[in-house]
Parts: C-alpha cells; structure tokens; sequence
C-alpha cells in the first residue's frame, strides 16, 4: 500500500492489468500466499466456498472466475495474524478507540471469546460456557421480549440467520434490524408493492440475451467486479450498455478482462456502456419519467399514423392495472420539471429513450444510486413502470435486477430475518415449531437505534457486521450503543462496534467461510442465496486459526440453548448436523423441497420468482403501476432547499463497506488517503477555493446538532455541479439519523443537504 497520498487520473481500463497486479499483490503479500490461492481457485465453484465478497451470481464456465475485490476479501479473512488475549492485555479499549478502521482490521483474526472489564477498561478472556451463560443471564432480566436487538449483517449463511430468527421469535421478539434496512429496502419495498416479489427477476443468463442494459445508480467495477464480465459480453455482442451515474466511473466506461489474455496483451479495452448520462443525485426518478414522456409521445405518434402504438397493449390489458393513471401522471409532469430535477436535457433524454425504444429486450440493473435517498421507493416503482410499459418480464434476457450488496443478505430475507415478516412465514414458523411467534413489526436498524437511546434496549446481538460504523449519525449511534446493558457481537476481525460497549460487552470469534467448519458429524457445508435467488452450497476448506473460533451456527444455537433449554428444539443437535437445520428450512419455507439433497447440484438450485413468470402477489393479482407524481422536493429536512451542496457518501476501490483494505481508489485516481472530497471544477472556482485545498463538511439539518467533518482535501472531479462525493463510513457522522427514505427507513446516504468551508485542521480521528 501507498502511503504517500496523491491524486492522478487512472488511465487504464478498469479491470486489465492494473486489476490483477493488484488481485496478485494482495495474494502474495500475505504470508498464506498458496493457500490463498488454493482458496481462490476454489471460489464459487459448484464444490468450494461461495465468495465472501459481493451477491453477484456464479457462472460456472471460467476456470479461475474470481476478481480483484474478491481476492482481497478472502484474502482478508485467510490472515494468519492473530488477535489473541495477550493484544487485549496490552491495548485498553480506550487507546484501540483512537486507532484508524484500518488499523483495528488489520490486526488480524479475532480468536477467543472476551468480556469487557469496565474497572480495568480491557476485554480479557472468557470461556464458551461462561459467556452464554451471561447472555443468558442478561436476557433473562429482561422485562419483556422487545428489549433485546438482534442484529444481522448479510454474511450469515442460511443456516445461521434462520436459526438466529427462530431464537428471536421463541423468545418473543421481531426486533431484527439488519444491514438491509441500510441497504435494499426500498428494492424490496418497491418491488412488492408493484410485482408481488421483493426480488429481481432475472437469472444470470439473462444477460447473454439481453439487448440493452440500463445501469442506474452502481458502481460495478469496484463493488460488483464480476458483472463487468456480463457488461463485456454483452456489450461486444451488440447490446447496448445504457449507464446512469452521477459520476464518471471507470468500470462502466471502458473494461478489460483479465480472464482473457489475448485481450490482456492488447492495450485496448473494449467500451462498456454505448451511453452514458450523468443525472443529478436523486434524479432517476425525474430520468426515467422523462424516457417514458418521449416514448409516450412516440407511442401516440404512431397511433395517430395508425401503426402498432410502441407499448405492450396485451400485456398491459392482461398483467397489469394502474398505466392509464399513470401514463396521465407523466403527462401532467412537465419538461421543466423532470430537465430541472434530472440535470439531464430533454435531448439527452429522448436519446435514452431512443435505444430503450430499438432494444427488443431490457434489464434494469441497480444499486444504492438509487435506495439511498428519500424518494427511493417511488423510484424504483418508476423503473418498474418502463420495464412494465414494454412487457419487460416474463421473458428471456428482460426484467429487473437490484444487484445486492452483502454476499449472503438476500438469503437472510429468505430465512425470515425480517422486523416485517410475511404472514405466510409467521403461520408456517408457527404450525411447525408450534409456538405462537410475534405478529407486530418490531425494530429495522435506525428504529433500533432510536430505541437504544431512549433506554428501552437491555441487549444487543450482533450477527456479523459493524453498526458502529455503518450505521448514520456516529456520535448518536455510539451514545445508543452505549446504553445498552449488555452488547455482544459474533465477529471475524476487530471493529469500532467492539469497542464502544454496552455496560457488559462480549465478543465472540467466528469462523468465516472459507474455513474447515468441523462439528460433531464430520466437517459442515452452509449455504447462500445470489442476487438470482440461487441457492448454493458453501464449504470452507482453510484451517481454522484457533480451536477457541466457533461457527456462526454453533454460537447462535450455543446462545439458543444457553437461553430456551432444549426442550422446543434440540439446539446443541442442530449445531453437530446442519442437514438437519435444512430439515426444518425445507418444512417452513417454500421452494426449498429436497433441500439437502439439491445441494449437491453443481451451481446450485433456483428458488423462482413468481413475478418472472407473470404470477403477481399484489392485492389485485396483477403488476400495479405507480402514479406517483416527481416529489416535491428530493432532498430530506427543510433546510435542504436551501443547501449548496448534496453530498454522497459512497465505497473507494480498496474498501469492503466498513471493512478498510487499502487507502487507494485507483479508478478515481486516488492513493494513499481517504479523506477526500470530489466536486465539479466550476463549484470549486465559484467558492474561491481550489484542488488540494482542506474544508469542513457541515450537514444542514434543523435540530440543533452540530454534525461537522474536517480536513476533506478537494478533488476536482466529473460530477453534477451542486454534488459532492465522500467515502463512507467517514462520512457517517454527517447522516442525521432521522433522515430516512419513505417506506424503507433507509438512511438517505445519498443525499445530505450539506455546507462546505475552508480549514486548516490536519484529519483528526472523528469516531466516537
Ligand atoms: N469491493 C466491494 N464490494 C462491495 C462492497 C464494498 O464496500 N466493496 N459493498 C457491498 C454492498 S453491502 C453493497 S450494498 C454494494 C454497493 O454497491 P454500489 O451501489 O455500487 O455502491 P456505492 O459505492 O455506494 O456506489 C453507488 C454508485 O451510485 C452512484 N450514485 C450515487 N447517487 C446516485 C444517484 O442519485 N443517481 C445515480 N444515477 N447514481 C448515483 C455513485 O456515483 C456510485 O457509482 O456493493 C457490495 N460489494
Ligand atoms: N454513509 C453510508 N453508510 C452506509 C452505506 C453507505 O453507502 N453510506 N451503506 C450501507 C450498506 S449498503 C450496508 S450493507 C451497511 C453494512 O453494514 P455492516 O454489514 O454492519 O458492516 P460491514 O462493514 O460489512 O461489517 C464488517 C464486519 O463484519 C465482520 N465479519 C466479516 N465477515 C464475517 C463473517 O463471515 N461472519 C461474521 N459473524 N462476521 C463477519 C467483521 O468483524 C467486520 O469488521 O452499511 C450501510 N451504511
Ligand atoms: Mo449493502
């Protein structure tokens, strides 16, 4: 790693050479280099673990399939350093506090189980059989079941998270909040409401018939590197690869596959996207209605000259309710408005409008562009609206694909770890297990939050993850946490979330993926579901670093049986054979018949969609239109209109959320620092100020709380003027935790009405 930080445009594709010079440094830097590689070879194959890195599907044909970011996850987990008591003994949680996330990662694995001493302000060991007994213990005092968070980050296999939910509902609870609700609720939300399912339609071959992609609000080449190989094939068989950014990213610019040597030894790339559109942050939804305004007059053009109008008129009768109040909708939105919230020009409009017109089949990819803000779920509705304009479901190479983030977080949805579950998942949970489970919703992860503060929270567990940091508002999060009684966290490696503790703190090391999981019955498969909804086998092979180490499985039923007893369910036997969890999964949950035994199928099973087979779980049986009007306003609280700037908080190339591996971004042309602010080169001109210069960063909100960050070093960048960029979890103290998107309860990370000023302040550490 770099350390000297400086600021140089990438040149390079994304993906060629510099990618797998990167990929093959972090393999060989670290001390385990052969296994990894070993490790590597193994990734996503129909035997071996599923990569812990991104949701993105497996395509079973490319014999070495992995990219530069999964490397540097499994990488990350295979570490040999140790983070053992005697690290403990040495550094109280005071002096970790004002070490960097980098810092506290890179330390290494976590290996035993630990208890904070307040007195002594140390975490020092505990046993297995001591520490769940303290959980126990502590939720037992508990008044009633709703004063317990059980927390869940999208790692957890299938087997884990559906084992931690049933625990949370026999003790009466539906408090689990998840990295979801911070994520793709609104995908979620905004699907269900208007196909039924709240999952993508697609299936990963889709792409190789598709012909033309529209990508809105991701970056692939850094957080989805294997999609940039779907991106490629399409686009060098003709499909037209449509990008909607806010910034000029490399990966959806120009690729080169470092799978592919003949291309590798060429210094061409070939181009990705044949269009590219920079809308304003918040603007998709004010892009696509104008897409459809342009092709609703194309449609009644064609009309008036009797031809076939350009709409699914069959498609529509039969599927769908809801268009004609919605076609009059986009008639009543005017140019201005959509020109003026887009930042994108009617002319530029119609030309997106042109290729979705000449394109037979379309998918629409997206990501946190679009869920992090306000109007979220309105947007992805619109989306939805296009696709269902043109009959874009039901058939090959169309539909619609919220790329997931966590590499297991839609499966977690599946194994019901939801504070909104389903009625269906609630009867089934209750017929089987023969316990009457809580109906009322309980927490999602900002409501948990508020409920910490206000005191009502005695116990949190944390499956995975790092709130502390991932979660908005830093300091309120850090006071939230601290007012629990007790805070336990099952974790791989060392985080903020370990050190800023409840009265009684606990953490529990775990087992990753990768690793050899050995329980009573021989060693244990778990398994994962992709952004396809397939659902595939995973078996670590690496040996674990310490005996003390659990799996995430065994700890959750440790904890169970710590708590319930045995005597509803044999917890402790469900840990020694996971085909027995599967047993249970299979009886609850539907499309998982032959559970175990389809996991032997190379690749996995399909869990279908209903949606993609024209089936609508809606309260009218048919896809619903939305007619919502452009949103008034796109930026929450009232002092948004009045804000210079909105700022996103968004993932550098060497970051894996609050997991920080290097302090390069290479495709943004930065190396060796992370504080760093992108803006438009007229913006900066206007301030008077100038690249390299330091300013503070202000979020304009109207409560009273000051939530500032200094020391952001300006990068003249190709973004919207008015927008900025910043990574996160840095920028995470500026999120105001009541800014939350409608319907979701999403924090709005995308937009955050914000003030910037010079300083001279060097970085100082602003984490809690
Ligand atoms: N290597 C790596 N892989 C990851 C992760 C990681 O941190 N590192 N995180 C994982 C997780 S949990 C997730 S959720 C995904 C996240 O995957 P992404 O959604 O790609 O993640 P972000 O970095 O937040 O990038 C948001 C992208 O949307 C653009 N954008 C922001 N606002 C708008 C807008 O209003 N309109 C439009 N059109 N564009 C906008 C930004 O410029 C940026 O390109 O990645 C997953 N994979
Ligand atoms: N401002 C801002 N905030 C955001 C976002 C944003 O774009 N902007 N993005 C949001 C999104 S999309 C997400 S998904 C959340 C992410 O929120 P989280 O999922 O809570 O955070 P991560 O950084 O992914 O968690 C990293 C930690 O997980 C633990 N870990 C890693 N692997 C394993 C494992 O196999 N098992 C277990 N038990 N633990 C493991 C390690 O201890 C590591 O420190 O952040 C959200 N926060
Ligand atoms: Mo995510």
């Amino acid at each position: 790693m770099k350390f000297k930080p400086s600021i140089k445009p990438y040149r390079g594709a994304a993906g060629g050479w510099g990618s797998l010079e990167a990929t093959t440094r972090y393999v060989f830097d670290s001390k385990q280099a052969l296994k990894n590689l070993r490790n590597l070879m193994r990734v996503n194959k129909a035997r071996g673990f599923d990569c812990p890195g991104c949701a993105w599907g497996d395509d079973n044909h490319s014999t070495f399939s992995f990219c530069e970011n999964g490397a540097k996850a499994v990488s990350w987990e295979a570490t040999r350093h140790a983070v053992e008591p005697a690290f403990f003994a040495a550094h109280s949680v005071s002096t970790l506090l004002q070490q960097s996330d980098y810092f506290l990662e890179y330390q290494g694995r976590l290996t035993h189980p630990m208890r904070y001493n307040a007195v002594t302000d140390h975490y020092q060991p505990i046993s297995w059989p001591e520490a769940l007994a303290l959980i126990a213990q502590h939720i037992r005092q508990m008044d009633n079941p709703n004063q317990i968070e059980l927390y869940t980050s999208g790692r957890a296999s299938n087997e884990a998270s559906y084992l931690y939910q049933l625990f949370g509902r026999m003790l009466g609870t539906s408090n689990f909040p998840d990295c979801s609700n911070m994520c793709h609720e609104a995908s979620g939300v905004g699907l269900k409401q208007s196909i039924g399912v709240g999952k993508g339609t697609i299936r990963m071959e889709d792409f190789t018939k598709a012909d033309a992609i529209l990508v809105f609000g991701q970056n692939p080449g850094t957080n989805h590197p294997r999609m940039l190989h779907s991106l490629k094939q399409a686009a060098s068989r003709g499909a037209r690869i449509v990008s909607f950014n806010t910034l000029r990213e490399r990966g959806l610019e120009r690729f080169a596959d470092p799978q592919n040597p003949l291309q590798m030894l060429t210094p061409s790339s070939s181009p990705i996207s044949s269009a590219y559109f920079q809308p304003k942050l918040g603007g998709d939804m004010a892009t696509v209605r104008g897409m459809v305004k342009a092709l609703l007059e194309t449609h009644r053009q064609r009309l008036a000259d009797s031809q076939p109008g350009l709409f699914a008129q069959t498609f529509l009768d039969r599927y769908c309710v809801g268009s004609e109040a919605y076609l009059a909708q986009v008639d009543a939105t005017t140019w201005q408005q959509i020109t003026m919230q887009s930042g994108l020009s009617e002319s530029q409009l119609r030309q997106a409008a042109s290729i979705y017109q000449g394109a037979e089949r379309v998918i629409c990819t997206w990501a946190m562009g679009i869920t992090q803000h306000k109007h979220s779920v309105a947007t992805v509705r619109e989306i939805t609206n296009l696709q269902l304009l043109f009959g874009q479901l039901g058939k090959p190479g169309a539909g619609l694909c919220p790329v997931r983030g966590h590499s297991n977080v839609q499966g977690n949805r599946t194994m019901g770890i939801d504070e909104k579950a389903p009625k269906a998942l609630l009867d089934s949970l209750e017929q089987h297990f023969g316990f009457s489970p809580r109906r009322e919703a309980g927490h999602n992860t900002v409501e948990a939050i508020e409920a910490m503060l206000r005191g009502e929270v005695k116990v949190l567990i944390a499956l995975g993850g790092n709130l502390a940091a991932a979660a908005p508002d830093t300091a309120r999060t850090a006071q939230a946490l601290r007012c629990c009684d007790l805070t336990v966290h099952i974790s791989t490696k060392l985080n903020r979330s370990h050190l800023i503790t409840g009265k009684d703190a606990l953490i529990l090391p775990t087992l990753g993926r990768t690793e050899l999981d050995m329980q009573a019955s021989g060693p244990q498969y778990i398994t994962v579901e992709d952004s396809f909804s397939m659902v595939h086998a995973s078996e670590g092979i690496g040996k674990p670093l310490a005996e003390t180490q659990r799996s995430e499985t065994a700890i959750v039923c440790g904890i169970a049986n710590a708590v319930l007893g045995s005597e509803k369910l044999d917890w402790l036997a469900l840990a020694d054979d996971y085909s027995l969890i599967r047993n249970h999964i299979q009886a609850t949950l539907p499309g998982f018949d032959n559970f175990n035994q389809r996991c032997e199928q190379p690749g996995g099973f399909y869990l279908g969609n209903a949606a993609a087979e024209l089936r609508f779980a809606t309260p009218s049986g048919k896809a619903q239109f939305s007619a919502a009007p452009l949103p008034d306003t796109l930026f929450p609280g009232q002092m948004a209109e009045k804000a210079p700037f909105i700022l996103q908080t968004l993932r550098s190339h060497d970051q894996y959320n609050t997991t920080i591996y290097g302090l390069d971004d290479r495709y943004r042309g930065v190396y060796g620092q992370r504080e760093v602010l992108f803006i438009h080169p007229e913006d900066l001109a206007a301030l008077g100020l100038k690249d390299g210069e330091l300013v503070e960063i202000e979020t304009l909100w109207n409560d009273g709380v000051v939530r500032k960050v200094s020391g952001f070093k300006l990068v003249s960048y190709a973004i919207p003027r008015g927008n900025l960029a910043a990574y996160y979890p840095e920028t995470n103290p500026l999120v105001p935790l009541a800014s939350v998107g409608e319907g979701t309860g999403t924090p709005t990370s995308k937009s955050i009405p914000v003030t910037i000023r010079r300083c001279a302040a060097a970085p100082t550490l602003r984490i809690a």
